[in-house]
């Protein structure tokens, strides 16, 4: 009896712990901190033909890596294109900013030091595409 009592104390304490965590975790850092200055590299993982996550804000001068985790490979191509009923693409036209390899297991990078917006896709795949928003 005392021992069941004591094991529901200890999972309730466990369960509130957790929650204070996820709640810290959810708060994360405020978009207008200067510390999110420091923040100048972030990531783009190839999946499963797609590419995640498919848009992307950042700041002037960060470095964004793109990262093959499937088992062909790819290419970041910026440009734009248009798209078919059945969502691939019909014609592409790049527009000679960023048109890299990637190659499977491997990453590539590219500082966007200009801001804009940066559709890309990838030119072997047809329903691959992406979007980088760089501000100021
Ligand atoms: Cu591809």
């Amino acid at each position: 009896m005392n021992t069941t009592h004591r094991r529901l104390v200890a999972l309730a304490g466990t369960s509130i712990a957790a929650a204070a965590l996820s709640a810290c975790g959810s708060s994360g850092t405020p978009a207008s901190s200067p510390a999110a200055a420091h923040d100048k590299a972030t990531t783009v993982v190839t999946k499963l033909l797609s590419f995640g996550p498919k848009k992307l804000t950042v700041k002037a001068g960060t470095t964004v890596t793109w990262s093959d985790s499937d088992s062909i490979g790819h290419t970041v191509t910026t440009g734009t294109f248009s798209l078919g009923s059945n969502g691939l693409r019909t014609s592409e036209h790049p527009d000679g900013v960023v048109d890299l390899p990637l190659r499977k297991g491997k990453d590539v990078s590219f500082t966007f030091d200009k801001p804009g917006r940066y559709v890309y896709y990838c030119s072997i795949h047809k329903g691959m595409s992406g979007e980088i928003d760089v501000t100021p």
